[in-house]
C-alpha cells in the first residue's frame, strides 16, 4: 500500500464521477482543514466542468447524512469527514447516488457499493501528520488535471490548520505539496530559531504567516459558522484576506470573546453541578448564533483554570439549532456534548493509566441514552444526546468510572 495505491483509487473515483454526470454536492469539514480542502476541489471540479455546491457541516450526524442523500440527485463528495462514518454514509445512500468519500481520518469500510471510500489510512499514508485532507485534495485536484499545481499553497495551508508542522516541519505528502507551493513561490519558508520552519503564504499581494493565518480561517468556519463564515473562510483561500475578512474575523472574536467572558464569569459564581468524578455545565442556547464546535473549544480552554476541579472530568453541553445552513431546519432538540480533561487527570489516564481514558467511557455511556457515536479519543471526547437526558449521560459514565475503578 502506497501514494500509487492512492493515486489509482483516486483515479478510479473521478471515472465514476464522470459517468455519474456533472452535478456535485461537495460535503465538507468547517476547520481549515475542511475549507482548504473544499476550496481546492470546488476550483478543480469546476475547472474540469462540474457544476458544484458546497455544503459545510459542523459533524457527521445520521440525520444530516439521510437529508443529503435524500435531497441531492447528483454525486455526492465528502471532504475532511466521512471516512470513519462510511457505513452511515452507506446506509443513507442504499445504492443510490455515486459517493465519494476523501478522508484522513481512521477509516471503516463502506457497505454500499456505491460508495467509494478513499481514505488515506487505507494506503499507509499517516493522517496524523503526513497528509492532510487538503493535501488529499491537492492531489485529487492534480489527477483531473496537472495544471491545478497552482492550488498546491491550499494543501499546505491545510495541513499547517490540521498541525501537521508540530514536530518543526511537513513531512512525507505535505512536503511534496509544499515544495510545489513553493516552487511556484506562493509560500516561503524561515527556519526560527529552534529549527522549526514557518511557513508563509506569499500568493497574493501581502506575505502572511501561515500559522495564524488557518486560525483565523477555523474562526470563520466554527464561530461563523451559522452566519456565512464558511463562504468566506473559502474566500479567504481562494484571494486571501480581504479588508472584509479581516473586519468579520473582529466582529467573530468578540463575539467568542463576550460569550466565554459570561459564562466563566456564572461558572465562577454558581459552580459546576457534580457527581464523584465529573464536573458539567450547559451553555443552553447561549453560544448561539456560534457553532457547538465552540463548546469543546470553550472547555479545552478552562481546563486548567483555578475554578474547575483538576481531578475531575470537565463536561459541557450546548444545544445544537435545527437549522443547517443550505439543509434547512430539522426537527430535532438536541445538545452537543464535549469532553476534555484538567492535566492533572490527563496523566492520570494517559500516562500512569488509572482512570479510565474517554474513547471508552463516552461511546458506552452515549449509548445507554441513545446517542450518536462519533470519533473519541482517550483526552478529547464529543456526542450528541437529546435534551433532557444531560444527566442521565453524565449518571452513566460516572457509574462506568467507578466500575472500572473497582475492578483496579
Ligand atoms: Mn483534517
Amino acid at each position: 500500500m502506497s501514494k500509487q495505491d492512492f493515486l489509482e483509487e483516486i483515479r478510479k473515483g473521478i471515472t465514476r464521477m464522470r459517468a455519474a454526470g456533472s452535478a456535485v454536492t461537495l460535503i465538507h469539514h468547517n476547520d481549515a482543514d475542511g475549507l482548504t480542502s473544499a476550496s481546492v476541489l470546488q476550483t478543480a471540479l469546476s475547472r474540469a466542468g462540474f457544476a458544484v455546491q458546497r455544503i459545510c457541516i459542523e459533524r457527521v450526524h445520521p440525520p444530516i447524512v439521510a437529508r443529503i442523500h435524500k435531497e441531492f440527485p447528483s454525486t455526492i463528495f465528502y471532504v475532511d469527514l466521512g471516512g470513519q462514518a462510511a457505513p452511515v454514509i452507506s446506509d443513507a445512500n442504499n445504492g443510490k447516488c455515486t459517493t465519494l468519500i476523501l478522508d484522513h481520518h481512521r477509516p471503516h469500510k463502506p457497505t454500499d457499493p456505491k460508495v467509494l471510500n478513499i481514505s488515506t489510512e487505507f494506503f499507509g499514508l499517516s493522517g496524523d501528520m503526513d497528509i492532510s485532507a487538503s493535501t488529499a485534495a491537492y492531489f485529487f485536484a492534480l489527477e483531473l488535471d496537472t495544471s491545478n499545481r497552482d492550488l498546491a499553497y491550499m494543501g499546505v495551508l491545510g495541513a499547517v490548520g490540521d498541525e501537521h508542522d508540530r514536530e518543526g516541519s511537513l513531512i512525507k505528502e505535505n512536503r511534496d505539496a509544499l515544495m510545489d507551493a513553493v516552487e511556484q513561490g506562493h509560500v516561503q519558508i524561515e527556519v526560527d530559531t529552534e529549527g522549526k520552519e514557518k511557513y508563509s503564504l506569499t500568493r497574493f499581494s501581502d506575505s502572511i504567516p501561515m500559522a495564524p493565518l488557518a486560525i483565523s480561517i477555523t474562526t470563520l468556519g466554527g464561530v461563523g459558522y451559522y452566519s456565512g463564515g464558511p463562504d468566506l473562510g473559502v474566500q479567504v483561500c481562494l484571494e486571501g484576506l480581504s479588508p472584509e475578512a479581516q473586519h468579520r474575523l473582529e466582529e467573530l472574536r468578540l463575539t467568542q470573546k463576550t460569550a466565554y467572558q459570561e459564562t466563566t464569569a456564572r461558572l465562577m459564581s454558581d459552580g459546576f453541578r457534580e457527581t464523584k468524578h465529573i464536573q458539567w455545565f450547559t451553555v443552553g442556547d447561549d453560544f448561539s448564533p456560534m457553532g457547538v464546535k465552540i463548546i469543546g473549544e470553550y472547555c479545552w480552554d478552562i481546563r486548567n483554570e483555578d475554578f474547575v476541579d483538576p481531578e475531575k472530568y470537565l463536561v459541557g453541553f450546548q444545544n445544537m439549532s435545527p437549522e443547517i445552513p443550505n439543509l434547512g431546519t430539522f426537527d430535532w432538540s438536541q445538545t452537543k456534548v464535549s469532553m476534555r480533561l484538567p492535566t492533572p487527570l490527563e496523566r492520570k489516564i494517559l500516562v500512569n493509566r488509572t482512570m479510565p481514558g474517554l474513547a471508552y467511557l463516552v461511546p458506552e455511556a452515549a449509548r445507554q441514552v441513545g446517542g450518536s457515536i462519533d470519533a473519541c479519543h482517550d483526552y478529547t471526547a464529543a456526542t450528541i444526546v437529546d435534551i433532557g437526558r444531560e444527566e442521565e449521560l453524565i449518571t452513566a459514565m460516572d457509574k462506568l468510572v467507578q466500575d472500572d475503578l473497582s475492578k483496579k
